[in-house]
Order: structure tokens, then C-alpha cells, then sequence
């Protein structure tokens, strides 16, 4: 990772130019591209939206499930930027990315869910620019998210995806340049100690200055425009700056009460000139995990909402404002009150989204698949064993998660709704190797985040509270639990007595944690109706929420469910998926299934 993943917006000193649009597209089926100089221009193409998944924008399967390289190019001219630094800025780029301007290679990129920069002060050309990217889709048990690709009779590559979502692909988030002032604001953080009617707030900058003649300063405004705090803060080292700021009668952020203050942080010269300044907005709250309770402002929550996806009809995982809003406004239709970003950092705007609403976050990095099972749905439950953490990828592996797991908190940690992180999700818990393994990712993650949330995985079947040996690496153990589906499905009575068993054997360990479901659900056809209930149909769905519901209510440890899925979502094809996964509590294109108002009844009425 280099440089600042601040959130990109314009201030009095920075100037955000989006490279958004329709840029030049090509598949790169024999990896030609790099012996053929496509840096220089990729030549005879089509054109492609940016952002945006390309998969479900054709017509042809060959195409929508194209797995390799493929190449992007746009031309863009930048005004005067004399005394700018000049940043080149992707929200995300799926799964990795070589980047070249003006037929120079500037870096490259491992990971598609999170953003990177480069400094193309020196490249970029008044005039004429061009921007050439090599993408890469392809899976493989040394990145995340994990799986294999499959090598067709013709020569062209199938991804095979250890999960159970599509493999959408692209330049799928936003790319801006931004015009810098050469010394600038790199990045910040906060955090959050309330005593009594005051808010000490430790607050870092970091910034390119190379001495402590630049100063810096915090200011805090409420949300009636009230400047509560003002204050500079000392230099430390290497451009750092670090001091504590007190907030008298903060208002705090509370769960569906949100309450955000405008964090505006300054360079000034000497002489109290503005070099920089940058503006966000931030929450005042503290999180705990107290015994077996979640405390947020020290009270007690309990969390009710969902496993969700970027997912969503010709988008694929492209950011969309109305469909978030429209997820949000069904959330809180039906009492919901958190989600987790299953299954990997979703876009930024999804985060800010849920400050201004008081929606609690588990941000997830991509580790998913890490089973080596295609169909982990299944396997789930059968006490297969996959060897994942015994091959000689795993150090690069092990490399390339950490590096997830800290950009993601670099870039998310400022948000009052991202509670705890979640680091992994179903992978393979019962060896020594998974425990060596995750002990460092845990690590990684309790070094990086300055306000030391709780850390968190989603454990599935075979990690049964006999075997799985890293549930003591989690603040709170999150379930992924399909009890009348997957295990005894079509049989609730038989799935019930097998779920309370297996919670009774939980209980027993005395891990003294908080638990949540974080996953469970059935598959239901919206409109498919049946009395008495069968499985797909929704009365079934319904019948298996009323059944998981009166279990979690007898265990007090359960401190929260998050239903698996709030809306059904695309996946590889398959003999168990019916145009996708259909667990969601609404449809593809966000109706509601009749769970949804059973769940709207139950989250209205708890706490
Ligand atoms: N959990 C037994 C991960 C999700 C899947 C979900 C499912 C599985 C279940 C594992 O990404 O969608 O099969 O519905």
C-alpha cells in the first residue's frame, strides 16, 4: 500500500477531477497484452462503464463468466496543476491490478475490495494523458477471496470460487485524480474515551511535512454548526502529530441515533497560512466488550440486521446510491439495527451511509474460501477436513490478508458505525496450522486499529465448539449456523434439538463471550407458497426463523442475529442455486418475502 486512503473530497486546498465514464475495454484471453505493449493503448475495443462489474452487462456466457486478464484505458486532461501534488486514486479494482500512465508502469495493486493511490505528480502531462489498466479475476489459494480456476478445452480459464458469490469483476469503484497541496493531510484518527459529561478525544495526523515548522489543528463543530473544540496539536515524528482534545457534554453517536460532528484538520505555516485542511464526519462513541454483553456507551446492544452483499440486477457489486438507500430504508423498515459487510470491505459510501443512520457495522475483510470446497454449503457439517492451512501457499497468503486486514482498518477506522472487524469468514478452524495462522492476522488487526474494537470471524459447522481451536483469538464468536436447512433440512423438529446441542456444548466451554449468529436461513422462491410449509417455500422460511428465534431467546449468550441473506444475490452456477442464492429476507430487487414482516415483528418488539 502507498500513500493516503483518506475518503477523496474537496476542500479549500484539494480539488477531486472524477476519471468516471465509458473507458476503453479488452478481454486478454492469451495474456498478449504485456508482449504487445497494450500500455502504449490496448487498440481495437469496446467501451465499459467505470465503475461497474462487467460481467452482467452481456449477453454472451463466455463473456459475463470471463476469468484472466483483462484491460481498461482512458485519456483525461488535468488543469494547471502548478505547486499540486497529482494523486491517482481507485476506489477498488477487482481482483488485482497493474496501473500504467502514459505507457510508464506506476505500481500494482493485490486485493479488489479496497482503494490505492500513486503519486503521478512527475508522469502526468499537461495535455494529453493516458491511463492503461491490466486487471485480474482469477482466484487461487494465495489471495483473498480464495478458489481455483478451471482450464477449458479451448484455453480459456473458469473461475472456481471457494464461496458462494459471483466472482463480479472490474474497475468496480471510482477513480479520481486529486490535486494536492505538495505538503498534505495523509491520514487520521480518533479515539474515544468518555468520563463523566466529557469526551477525551486522542487524536493522531499524519501528514507529508518533514518538520514541526508546519502546524496542525483539530477542530470539532456541532451538528448545530457550534464549534465545540479547536486546538493545535503537537509535532511528534515523521510528520505525525498526536494530542488529546476534550469535548464537554458530547453528544454521542448511539445505535439509530446518530449524532455526527465535522472533524476539520489543518496545516498551517508559520506565518498561519492554510497549507491543507480536510473534512469528516465522525461520531463520539466507545465500544466494549463487557462479560458476555456489547457494549456501546457502555449500554448493552443487542444486534438484529443482516449478512448483506454489493449485489444487485446489471450493477453486480457497483456502488449505487439509490439501491443503498433503499437497502437502508428496508432495514429500518423492519427494526433492523446492524450488518455485517459479508464478504469483504464494501464501498465507502455504504459506511458513510450508516454513520448518518446509526447502523452498526461488522466490517469484514475477504477472507472467504479458505476451506478448498467449492460447495462449503455443503460440506459444511460433514467434519471433512481440508488440509487448507498445510500447503506451502500460506505464507503468501498469510502476507496478503494481513495487508487486507490493515488497509481496511486504515480506511475504515475513522467510522462510528464500524464496531468490530471481522477477519475471516467459514474457514477451516480445527488445525494447529489455522491457529498459528490466525493468531498473526489477530495481531495484525490489534496493532493496526487505534481504537482497539473487538476483532471478530464468522465460524461455521465443522468448527464445533469440540474442535475449532481459534475461537479464543475472538472478542465475540459469531455462528454461521443452518439448522433446518443444510442439516436436517425439511425436519425442524430434528434441526432444533440438534441446535440447542450444539449451543448446550458452547455453553459448557465457558468462554465467558458474547456469541452472535451471524449466519443462518433457508433458500425461498418469493411466491412460492405452500401449506403445510416445505422447504423453498416461504411458510418454510418463516416456520425455520420461528423455530431458530424460540432457540436463540433460551441462551443468553446470544447477543445478536444477523440473518443470512437481507436480499438474494448472484452466485456461479450450480445444481444448488436457482439464479443465485435465495436466502434473502427480500428479492433481488428489494421486495419483501414474507419473513421479512415476521422479522419486522420480532425486531420491533426487542430491544
Ligand atoms: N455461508 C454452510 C457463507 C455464505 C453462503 C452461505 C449459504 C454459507 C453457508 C455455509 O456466503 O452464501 O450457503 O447460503
Amino acid at each position: 500500500m502507498t500513500g493516503s486512503l483518506l475518503y477523496p473530497r474537496m476542500t479549500s486546498t484539494r480539488m477531486k477531477l472524477s476519471l468516471d465514464g465509458m473507458w476503453k475495454f479488452k478481454f486478454d484471453r492469451n495474456k498478449e497484452g504485456e508482449a504487445s505493449n497494450w500500455e502504449k493503448g490496448i487498440g481495437k475495443s469496446e467501451l465499459m462503464p467505470v465503475p461497474g462489474s462487467f460481467a452482467d452487462v452481456y449477453t454472451d456466457s463466455k463473456k459475463r463468466n470471463y476469468c484472466g486478464d483483462f484491460w481498461y484505458e482512458t485519456d483525461f486532461t488535468v488543469p494547471d496543476f502548478t505547486g499540486k501534488k497529482v494523486i491517482l486514486r481507485f476506489g477498488s479494482v477487482t481482483h488485482r491490478a497493474v496501473v500504467y500512465l502514459n505507457e510508464q508502469k506506476i505500481g500494482e495493486h493485490e486485493g479488489g475490495f479496497l482503494p490505492f493511490v500513486f503519486d503521478v505528480t512527475d508522469l502526468v502531462k499537461n495535455g494529453n494523458n493516458k491511463l492503461v489498466v491490466k486487471a485480474n479475476n482469477e482466484l487461487n489459494e494465495e489471495s483473498l477471496p480464495c478458489g481455483i480456476v478451471k482450464r477449458n478445452k479451448d484455453g480459456s480459464i473458469i473461475a472456481k470460487p471457494y464461496f458462494d458469490f459471483f466472482n463480479y469483476s472490474g474497475i468496480q469503484r471510482s477513480v479520481n485524480l486529486l490535486l494536492l497541496p505538495e505538503t498534505s493531510i495523509e491520514d487520521y484518527s480518533l479515539n474515544y474515551n468518555v468520563q463523566g459529561n466529557e469526551a477525551v478525544i486522542d487524536c493522531m495526523v499524519k501528514s507529508s511535512a518533514d518538520d514541526s515548522s508546519v502546524k496542525a489543528i483539530i477542530e470539532f463543530t456541532d451538528e448545530n454548526g457550534k464549534k465545540v473544540a479547536s486546538e493545535e496539536i503537537a509535532y511528534k515524528e515523521n510528520g505525525v502529530y498526536g494530542g488529546q482534545i476534550r469535548i464537554e457534554n458530547p453528544i454521542l453517536w448511539n445505535v439509530l441515533d446518530a449524532h455526527l460532528y465535522t472533524v476539520r484538520l489543518a496545516l498551517l505555516s508559520e506565518d498561519g497560512q492554510i497549507i491543507d485542511e480536510y473534512e469528516d464526519r465522525i461520531g463520539i462513541r466507545t465500544v466494549k466488550v463487557c462479560g458476555d454483553k456489547i457494549l456501546i456507551n457502555d449500554k448493552p446492544v443487542y444486534l438484529k440486521g443482516y449478512g448483506k452483499h454489493e449485489d444487485f440486477c446489471a450493477l453486480g457489486r457497483t456502488f449505487n446510491y439509490s439501491v443503498a438507500k433503499r437497502d437502508y430504508e428496508c432495514m429500518k423498515w423492519n427494526g433492523a439495527n446492524c450488518f455485517r459487510t459479508s464478504h469483504y470491505p464494501y464501498a465507502e459510501e455504504w459506511y458513510q451511509m450508516a454513520d448518518e443512520e446509526g447502523f452498526l457495522i461488522i466490517d469484514e475483510v475477504p477472507a472467504v474460501g479458505m476451506m478448498r470446497s467449492t460447495h462449503n454449503f455443503v460440506d459444511a457439517g460433514t467434519g471433512k477436513y481440508t488440509y487448507f492451512f498445510e500447503t506451502p501457499t500460506v505464507p503468501t497468503l498469510l502476507k496478503n490478508h494481513i495487508n487486507q486486514v490493515i488497509e481496511m482498518i486504515t480506511r475504515d477506522k475513522n467510522h462510528p458505525s464500524v464496531f468490530a472487524f471481522s477477519l475471516f469468514n467459514e474457514p477451516e478452524t480445527t488445525s494447529d496450522q489455522s491457529y498459528e495462522y490466525f493468531s498473526k492476522v489477530f495481531e495484525a488487526a490489534r496493532n493496526t486499529d487505534p481504537q482497539m474494537r473487538p476483532l471478530t470471524g464468522a465460524l461455521e459447522k465443522n468448527s464445533s465448539p469440540e474442535k475449532d481451536k481459534c475461537n479464543g483469538l475472538l472478542d465475540f464468536i459469531c455462528l454461521n449456523r443452518y439448522y433446518g436447512w443444510y442439516i436436517s433440512g425439511g425436519e425442524l423438529d430434528e434441526a432444533e434439538d440438534k441446535f440447542r446441542d450444539e449451543l448446550d456444548r458452547w455453553k459448557a466451554l465457558e468462554t465467558g463471550k458474547p456469541f452472535v449468529m451471524t449466519e443462518f436461513g433457508t433458500d425461498t422462491l418469493s411466491g412460492h407458497h405452500e401449506l403445510p410449509g416445505t422447504m423453498w417455500s416461504e411458510e418454510y422460511q418463516n416456520e425455520y426463523y420461528e423455530m431458530n428465534f424460540s432457540v436463540i431467546d433460551d441462551y443468553d449468550f446470544i447477543q445478536g442475529e444477523l440473518v443470512w441473506n437481507f436480499a438474494d444475490f448472484m452466485t456461479s452456477e450450480g445444481i444448488f442455486r436457482v439464479g443465485g442464492n435465495k436466502k434473502g429476507i427480500f428479492t433481488r430487487s428489494r421486495e419483501p418475502k414474507s419473513s421479512a414482516f415476521v422479522l419486522k415483528r420480532r425486531w420491533e418488539t426487542i430491544e
